[in-house]
């Protein structure tokens, strides 16, 4: 469940309308604009970074409307909710825009709330790959258990889940062998929600973190956010996010069930973005097997 900013009532007075008159007589503008947040994070450290400025928004949205003429509202009401949704952290939006004046040729009462209005809502719809692993207790229990906790989080679902694999382990001390699939799924969450939430869907399988690359129940990794076909895959470079995930590309334990449940995937690397079927050909696929279930 996510938290809610509202500005209410900006208010701007120039010239919108499909009225010749309207393009040079100034009227009153109202917009209200509502947009959805996580904002636990900026509430436990009091830090603004955490969440989104209304100050920004409200001043975003004031240029909008004073930008030049459109006929419609809908139109202002558009552009607001799209510039909102650009800052980073906001989930979805609701922006209302009244026009007092509107020549409809009927009295309207209430000079401030009467007259027509319109309602967008529009929020972020983004393709989202998790890696998952796990080499302790029962694998195949997590790694479902996992898949239906992300399929239950309130703003994301799940869209495909890749055939689990067994594999080697790679890097870090001795250790048994992982099971590991890749899932697929869409979101309006901001990145660093979704992180949270699969902290919090490790932490009830118990996941601890004393060693680097040790042996856990669990292992949530978030690869991609977006689509770098046309651009819109996020990028963090943060110590706490990382987008896209480091060490995706060159491992074969992700590699192979992500090509396997969507073989036309694309991936950002630091000389460009490849197909995944690409970057498989080139890392060593020796420790991956199918896992019989
Ligand atoms: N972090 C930064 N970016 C991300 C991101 N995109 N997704 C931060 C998830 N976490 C991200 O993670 C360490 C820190 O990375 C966190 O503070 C997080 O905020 P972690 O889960 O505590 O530790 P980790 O998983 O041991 O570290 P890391 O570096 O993510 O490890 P990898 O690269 O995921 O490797 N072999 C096989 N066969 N199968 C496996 O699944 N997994 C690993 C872990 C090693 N060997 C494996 C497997
Ligand atoms: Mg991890």
């Amino acid at each position: 469940m996510s938290d809610r900013i509202t500005i209410t009532g900006l208010e701007v007075t120039t010239c919108h309308g499909v009225l010749d008159s309207e393009k040079v007589e100034p009227q009153r503008f109202l917009a209200d604009i509502a947009f959805d947040i996580d904002l636990r994070r900026a509430g436990e450290t009091d830090d603004l970074t955490a969440s989104v400025s209304y100050a920004d928004v409200a001043q975003a949205a004031e240029a909008i409307l004073r930008s030049e003429p459109v006929d419609l509202i809908e139109t202002l009401a558009e552009r607001i909710a799209a510039s909102t949704l650009a800052f980073e952290g906001v989930e979805s939006v609701e922006v209302t825009i009244r026009k007092p004046q509107a020549p409809a040729g009927v009295p309207f009462h209430d000079p401030l709330l009467g007259g027509p209005a319109v309602t967008v809502r529009r929020y972020h719809d983004r393709p989202v790959v998790i890696a998952a692993g796990a080499n302790l207790g029962d694998r195949q229990a997590t790694l479902a258990a996992a898949v239906n906790a992300l399929d239950a989080t309130n703003g994301l679902t799940v869209v495909a889940v890749a055939p689990f694999v067994e594999t080697d382990p790679v890097g870090g001390p001795d250790q048994p062998d992982y099971l590991n699939t890749v899932i697929l799924a869409r979101t309006r969450l901001a990145p660093l929600t979704l992180l949270d939430r699969l902290n919090q869907i490790e932490a009830w399988h118990h996941r601890t973190r004393e060693v680097r690359w040790g042996a856990r129940t669990l292992d949530l990794d978030l690869i991609q956010v977006g689509d770098p076909g046309d651009d819109s895959d996020l990028r963090s470079d943060t110590a706490r996010l990382t987008l896209p995930h480091p060490r995706a590309h060159e491992r074969g334990f992700v590699l192979v069930p992500w090509a396997s449940v969507d073989p036309g995937a694309r991936l950002r690397t630091a000389d460009g973005v490849h197909s995944v079927v690409d970057l498989l050909d080139q890392v060593d696929t020796t420790g991956v097997r199918s896992a019989h279930s």
